[in-house]
């Protein structure tokens, strides 16, 4: 029977780390399971992807993963029919030869740069609008984003009902955590640490260690494990790996598939992310967190993060807010840590409240993958 469902193009290049297959990957398997649209990814790098996927065969040109269509992105392009809608994943530049198979479409399909994800204001100003043509195909921006008018953030269906459920359930928590091998003390605190490298690491390590209330760190392997073993004072670290020093007890985690890793968030009570997926994801958990920034050129991550600093801290009173802007802004610059963390200890219940409802203040706005789907029906 002939294909009768809407067809979607996404294109990825992994530019480095995990972020953009995790937003592509994340995306078109929301789009088939939610849409029930028929998706094409095509990724450069099958390697990082796999890491997310460990199902993925790196050498198949094609191939069906969870509903989605994944494609090899080759060096040498081979003809291939342009779908319906085509997303250029964080500005990537589309094969010439496909550019062209859009252009002689019967009728050109909608074309959009999904762009990195920044609580800056100009966004909502430029979500939506056209970009540049390739012949007469018109390309438009689409800009994931905070507030209404941006194109908001991605959010399965009934995540945070799963995700609700699962932090009532303490069963359900100690299993998960069992299956990693993680087992807390009693009355200490779980922190995950996902981060960049990052020479402030010590000093919240220190800070960490001598507090009164024990800390169970979990770190899955990645960038900033170098930092961690200086400070352990030890070399070679890998998943399975426990040290402890006075009240903390650090645990290096495997690379996890995005759902496992999820729980892992809800499962902490204060979550470290970078990047741009798992911060959101971080926000998804509802718990207190810390992000670092993926830096960038002349220092404007740090206008980012301004930005959404202003944005996420609106409702916290003034002390609770000052401290944990501190922390953030130590954090990106590999600054000092001990008193920004004591400083933020001291306003968790607060801290912690505000994490649930931004959670349910963002989870107001349409999920990224139907307003993408919008944006489809209003263009047609
Ligand atoms: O890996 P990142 O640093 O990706 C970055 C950012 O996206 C940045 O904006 C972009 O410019 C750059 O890549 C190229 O962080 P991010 O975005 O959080 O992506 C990590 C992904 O890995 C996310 O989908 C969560 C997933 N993940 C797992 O699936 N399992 C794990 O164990 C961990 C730690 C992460």
């Amino acid at each position: 029977m002939p294909e009768t469902k809407t067809r979607w193009d996404i294109f990825c290049t992994v530019v480095d780390n995990f972020g953009d297959i995790g937003v592509t990957w994340r995306l078109a398997r929301q789009l088939v399971a939610e849409h029930d649209l028929a998706v094409r990814l095509w990724v450069d790098d099958l390697r990082a992807f796999e890491r997310l996927c460990p199902a993925i065969d790196i050498h198949a040109a094609g191939q069906r993963q969870q509903g989605v269509e994944v494609r090899q992105w080759p060096a040498q392009w081979q003809p291939a029919e342009a779908a319906d809608v085509v997303i250029a994943a964080f500005a990537c530049q589309l094969p010439a030869a496909y550019m062209d198979a859009m252009a002689e479409r019967p009728v050109p399909p909608l074309w959009m740069n999904l762009d990195y994800l920044s609580a800056e204001d100009w966004v909502i100003g430029c979500h939506g609008l056209p970009s540049v043509k390739y012949r007469h195909v018109q390309k438009y921006f689409f800009f994931p984003g905070f507030q209404q008018g941006t194109g908001g953030l991605l959010r399965e269906h009934g995540l945070l009902e799963q995700r609700r459920q699962f932090q009532q359930d303490p069963e359900a928590r100690r299993a998960f955590l069992q299956e990693l091998g993680v087992d807390p003390a009693p009355g200490a605190q779980l922190i995950s640490l996902f981060a960049y490298e990052n020479t402030g690491l010590a000093s919240w390590l220190g800070a960490m260690a001598s507090d009164r209330t024990p800390t169970h760190l979990l770190v899955p392997e990645g960038r900033v494990l170098g930092d961690v073993e200086r400070w352990l004072g030890v070399q070679g670290l890998a998943a399975g790996a426990v040290h402890v020093r006075d009240g903390l007890t650090v645990q290096v985690l495997p690379f996890i598939q995005q759902e496992q890793y999820d729980r892992l968030l809800w499962s902490c009570d204060f979550n470290a992310v970078r990047g741009e997926d798992s911060f959101v994801r971080a926000q998804w958990a509802a718990r207190p967190m810390l992000w670092h920034i993926y830096q960038q050129e002349e220092d404007i991550h740090l206008d980012k993060l301004e930005a959404f600093l202003t944005l996420y801290t609106k409702g916290l009173s003034a002390p609770a807010s000052e401290a944990i802007s501190g922390l953030w802004r130590a954090w990106n610059v590999g600054g000092e840590m001990a008193d920004h963390w004591q400083m933020t200890r001291k306003h968790w219940p607060e801290l912690e409240k505000h994490a649930q409802a931004w959670c349910l203040e963002q989870a107001l706005q349409a999920d990224l993958a139907t307003a993408l789907v919008q944006f489809y029906g209003n263009w047609i």
